[in-house]
């Protein structure tokens, strides 16, 4: 089963609801002020944090997937040692994202279950694959142009754990997206095939990245009580538009044509405004039908199995260390 159908239910049954406490917790929020792991929170805030923050997990652990594909392929030794230093980066922001979530109650290995059976969902963008030297450029200065949009306001979230995760990824992810921008500059100002090459990269990733963002506003099931508690602080729509704001600029410096003939700059409101985005393609990505679902969640799975060698090690470590510092007789003063 490959499924990240919009439609999972929380399989926990519904904690019963405190106005009194509710109106506490949303009075601390309003506050700015941060929500640890042991305080009080109403249990919609916890799985609605605990979706978010295990999605974000495993966005970045399968996103090193597609540039992974790369690094035997990189075209020289710098590329190479960049973009294995980039990946390992997207390997750490998982751990750390893990951690954070897990301090909502939920173990990693129930967050890995249930990545690896399908029922939770990472994100869309990461189902695509990447054909060519410039789609390592792209997957940079886009993919990660999108993250860092949609996650430095994430810095400012009310949950402490997932805020101070993401200060430290954020300017990870700002390294990765200058690499990408490097790239890309660098076969732009190259020989005519690498320039066409760049082109059609861009043609391919342009709209799947602008659906990274997640649906209009509209049809946004958790926007409303996410602002309100101030786990987003800007709407999908919003988002998507500084993105389109920043980028468009970047990508005219590179001499590139974005697949778009209804972007037009708007002097009136200053944004670009753009065309259509096929939110039937999205939502067939989501629910499992993107061009990699399949490989890339049978490649999770073979992952896991082979590496349940180092799990096993590591537990046996774990419990060998407990026993001695157990048998341990007490220092005496
Ligand atoms: N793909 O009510 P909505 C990265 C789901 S970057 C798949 O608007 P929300 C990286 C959504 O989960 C990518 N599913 O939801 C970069 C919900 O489903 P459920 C990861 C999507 O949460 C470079 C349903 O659609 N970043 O990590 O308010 C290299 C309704 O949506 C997508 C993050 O996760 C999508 N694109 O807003 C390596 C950042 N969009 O749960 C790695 C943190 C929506 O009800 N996450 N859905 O079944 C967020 O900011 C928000 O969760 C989203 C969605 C903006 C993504």
């Amino acid at each position: 089963m490959y499924t990240q159908a919009l439609n999972t239910q929380d399989s926990a049954p519904a904690a019963k609801s405190d106005p009194q406490a509710d109106a506490r917790f949303q009075a601390r929020v309003d506050a700015e002020e941060k929500i640890e792991p042991n305080d009080a929170m109403p249990e919609a805030y916890r799985r609605t944090l605990t979706r978010q923050i295990a999605q974000h997990a495993h966005s970045e652990i399968v996103g090193m997937l597609p540039e992974g594909n790369w690094i035997t392929r990189a075209p020289s030794l710098k590329r190479k040692a960049a973009l294995l230093a980039k990946v390992q980066d997207e390997g750490g922001h998982g751990a750390y994202l893990y951690a954070a979530a897990e301090t909502l109650g939920t173990s990693r290995e129930q967050m890995e279950e249930q990545l690896l059976s399908g029922a939770a969902k990472y994100s869309s963008i990461f189902n695509y694959p990447t054909l060519t030297w410039a789609d390592i450029g792209i997957v940079g200065w886009l993919v990660d142009g999108a993250a860092i949009m949609n996650q430095i306001p994430l810095c400012r979230c009310s949950y402490g754990p997932y805020a101070r995760a993401m200060v430290r990824i954020c300017k990870e992810e700002s390294f990765h997206q200058r690499q990408g921008y490097e790239i890309m500059i660098a076969l732009c100002k190259g020989t005519p095939a690498q320039k066409q090459m760049a082109q059609e990269a861009l043609n391919r990733w342009w709209w799947p990245v602008l659906m990274m963002f997640g649906p209009p506003d509209k049809d946004s099931l958790h926007t409303e009580s996410a602002m309100r508690w101030k786990i987003k602080r800007f709407t999908n729509d919003e988002l998507r538009q500084k993105f389109i704001d920043a980028t468009v600029p970047q990508g005219q410096f590179l001499d590139l044509t974005f697949p778009d003939p209804a972007l037009k700059f708007d002097a009136g409101t200053q944004h670009w405004n753009y065309g259509d985005i096929d939110w039937t393609e999205f939502k067939r990505v989501v629910a499992g039908d993107g061009p990699c679902n399949r490989q890339r969640m049978k490649q999770m799975r073979a992952k896991h199995a082979d590496n349940a060698w180092v799990r096993e090690a590591a537990n046996a470590y774990a419990r060998k260390r407990q026993q001695r510092a157990a048998a341990m007789p007490i220092a005496a003063e």
